[in-house]
């Protein structure tokens, strides 16, 4: 049905008489019905990708791409004197994860639809996901996100269960979203919420009464913190998503003709990091209530499970006091201490246990013993778990372990976020593209096209533009789109090291002061929310911002060097913040990211990669070449030397070296406090001389020089940049997630047609 036929029969009125609001509404309703009517795979076996986090970002845009019907809605629109754009700005952001993980989430959930896979989500349905982030006084504070509306994504189902947790039993009921693939094809991502939930309790802020379970279970999603408050409620949380999970999972069966001696056949289910592993006990114990005997069902339940891992930081990982699940779901404990003692009849190292020592429960440990998969995510990344961090396991069941590199959605991080050069490509090498990623490769016949290397110019700079355009209407920001773009957008955090550009900022912006002007102009660009209880992630905003307004009140500087940190960097920024890049900002502690994602999508949007090897830089590197992206630092096996030797010492670095001690310094200078708090630079600067847990300061004279070299390539060779960022375009189809998820499902799911 066409749009303007819709609103005459839904309003009484044509395109042209209806508020933006209207034709947002008008549209989702529309969306919404085309999706019903699209197919869903119905394989004998289903996946449930179940997982905390599902990081969606706005569907209109992109539901309106996967259906096909994305530029002619816009004509219609346009037509009528409306703009697609503006409409679009009336959709809230769900901000339903952390960051990576949760986006990774996502992307799958779009490929899993659009390869016509039997496979939904499972999640939760937060009412204020992640917090909203609000920078004053050069710092970040904190509100409540809302993104439900009356008429949202959502569909409310008649599908409820009862939740039993100590003491109290709850009802959740299953909200869905239509996931809609690129190949006339719509699955579902199926959200719990408790019936009881109370939005009104939320007082200043982010706070509200943590205790009160039935009001407060699924308003916030928890940052990735250390906050003692908020465990249990996250205990609850769990096991209410992964007890409606699981029985949503046996009755769909059931209804498809499973006895559930057999649900392995009829079920996949995979594990999205610890934080769904409870879907193991709970699962034994619902087997058991049909009256499966405990060691079958320990067996079924593996057979169905599959485990990904997303991190080495032992931190990270999930383990829980015993106490803490005594208190939530005492049900689930006899299963755990039985699985923990099948466990310690197949080994006798300790450090494998499922409970340890000290009564103290580790969810990855259960995982990799009662599922029969246990997956990284990036080469390098499952190597090291093979090879150090999960070496026990691995020696254990070496047929478990595999690698899946990870990939991102070309529906949304090309074809929705960057049309013009989605067009471009069309152009040279048909859309066969949109289908299969690898055939961006045909673009290796166009590198030494100075027209179409003028074109990829002449693209980039036009996005320069859209995000400069952007940025001073929300921040009001003046970039210089004639400077290189560098961004750094991902999740604060040590590992990752903004303190690290932090640094090279600090040194270029006194370079500068002493007459020593840089080859480009640089435009330097943040995105990043850090755990309000992360205090040293919120010294490295507050040292960024103050840095920001010492450069952009000090006209000499700022003419060749700014730095501008967006404000609430969400999915939605994202989509702005990457088609812009000129050199994206890979410069995790080798070792310490997983894989990243962001790194892909700068890639395929045209950027060069400034990166450590770690994580899918390494293959993003082998993808391209050497000459094509720009790799410094320690490596990966360097770096864990040091740990195992425990011999790093920053401050013999900060000694050493006169120009990273200025750098150092400066955090404190009369010019920072100016505009900056005392207290917070002073801990920030400690922190590096003293701690610097991540390493940062080894790597900073290597930073220094590639970052420099990348600046003059960029102003001396205009031409040959492009060149390279051709056949980083070219060389990204590996990367798509569509290549991800065939591969789980040949090695893992086995959904079959
Ligand atoms: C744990 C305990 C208590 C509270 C929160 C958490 C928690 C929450 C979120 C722990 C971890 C996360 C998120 C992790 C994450 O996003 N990891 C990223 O996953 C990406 C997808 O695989 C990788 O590309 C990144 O390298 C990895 O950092």
């Amino acid at each position: 049905m066409k749009l303007s036929e819709f609103v005459k029969t839904e309003y009484g009125k044509s395109i042209s008489e209806c508020t933006n609001e209207e034709l947002y509404y008008a549209l989702l309703t529309l969306t919404k019905k085309m999706a019903s009517g699209k197919q869903h795979g119905n394989s004998k076996k289903k996946l449930y990708y179940i997982s905390a986090e599902f990081l969606i970002g706005k569907l209109l845009s992109n539901n309106l791409i996967n259906l096909g019907i994305y530029d002619e809605v816009k004509e219609e629109l346009a037509q009528n004197g409306k703009n697609i754009c503006e409409i679009e700005e009336f959709e809230k952001e769900p901000s339903l994860g952390n960051g990576g993980l949760g986006r990774l989430a996502a992307c799958f959930i779009d490929s899993i639809a659009t390869l016509g896979l039997n496979g939904d989500g499972v999640g939760l349905n937060y009412h204020f996901g992640l917090f909203r982030q609000v920078f004053e006084n050069n710092m970040q504070t904190t509100v409540p996100d809302p993104w439900l509306t009356k008429k949202s994504w959502l569909t409310k189902t008649d599908v409820t269960y009862d939740i039993k947790f100590k003491g109290m039993t709850v009802k959740s009921r299953m909200y869905d979203i239509d996931v809609i693939g690129y190949n006339n094809t719509s699955n579902k991502l199926h959200l719990f919420d408790i019936e009881s939930v109370d939005e009104s309790i939320v007082e200043d802020g982010i706070n509200f009464n943590k205790e009160d379970i039935k009001k407060n279970l699924t308003l916030f999603l928890y940052p990735d913190d250390s906050d003692e408050a908020g465990r249990i409620l996250r205990i609850y949380q769990q096991y209410f998503m992964v007890s409606a999970g699981a029985q949503l999972i046996l009755d769909e069966c059931m209804t498809r003709g499973c006895n559930l001696h057999d649900l392995a056949d009829y079920a996949a289910i995979q594990i999205n990091d610890t934080h769904p592993s409870m879907v193991i006990p709970e699962l034994i114990r619902l087997l058991g209530l049909h009256g499966i005997e405990f060691e079958e069902a320990v067996q079924i339940v593996t057979d169905t499970c599959a485990y990904t891992n997303h991190t080495i930081l032992a931190e990270a990982l999930e383990k829980w006091p015993r106490h803490y699940l005594d208190t939530v779901v005492p049900q689930l404990m006899p299963i755990i201490e039985k699985l923990d003692a099948i466990a310690k009849t197949r080994t006798d190292n300790a450090a494998l246990a499922i409970i340890d020592q000290n009564q103290v429960v580790h969810m990855a440990h259960m995982d990799i013993h009662f599922s029969h998969s246990t997956n990284g995510v990036a080469t390098l990344h499952t190597q090291i778990l093979k090879e150090s961090e999960l070496a026990g396991f691995y020696q254990m069941y070496p047929e478990k372990f595999n690698n899946k590199t990870n990939g991102i959605t070309f529906r949304r991080w090309l074809l929705k976020c960057n049309p013009t050069l989605t067009s471009e490509i069309e152009n040279l090498i048909g859309d066969g593209f949109k289908k299969d990623a690898s055939e961006l490769k045909k673009l290796l016949a166009y590198t030494d096209d100075t027209e179409v290397l003028s074109k990829i110019r002449t693209i980039k700079k036009d996005n320069k533009k859209q995000l400069a355009a952007w940025l001073a209407d929300k921040q009001g920001i003046q970039l210089n789109t004639d400077a290189m773009f560098s961004i750094q957008s991902k999740r604060l955090h040590e590992y990752k090291r903004q303190q690290l550009n932090l640094l090279f900022l600090i040194h270029e912006y006194l370079e500068i002061k002493a007459g020593h002007v840089p080859a480009t102009p640089l435009v330097s660009i943040f995105g990043a929310k850090a755990a309000p209880a992360y205090i040293i992630a919120k010294d490295i905003i507050h040292g960024l911002l103050t840095l920001s307004q010492v450069i952009s009140e000090d006209p000499q500087v700022s003419r060749w060097l700014q730095l501008a940190f967006v404000e609430n960097y969400n999915v939605s920024a994202a989509e702005k913040m990457i088609p812009a890049c000129d050199l994206s900002e890979q410069i995790s502690l080798a070792s310490k990211e997983a894989s990243g994602t962001g790194n892909m999508k700068f890639m395929l949007n045209g950027a060069l990669t400034l990166g450590t090897m770690d994580g899918a830089n390494v293959e993003i590197a082998e993808a391209v070449g050497n000459d094509n992206i720009y790799i410094f630092g320690q490596s990966s096996k360097q770096v864990i030397h040091h740990y195992a030797a425990a011999d790093y010492c920053a401050r013999d670095w900060y000694e050493a070296d006169p120009n990273l001690r200025r750098a150092i310094d400066f955090l404190t200078s009369e010019e920072m406090l100016k505009y900056g708090d005392e207290e917070h630079l002073k801990r920030l600067q400690h922190e590096l001389i003293n701690k610097d847990w991540f390493q940062t300061l080894p790597d900073f004279n290597a930073y220094v020089v590639r970052k420099e070299q990348a600046m003059k390539d960029y102003a001396v060779n205009p031409e040959d940049w492009s060149r390279r960022t051709l056949i980083n375009i070219a060389e990204a189809g590996f990367f798509s997630s569509d290549r991800t998820i065939a591969e789980y499902d040949q090695d893992i799911w086995h959904l079959g047609k």
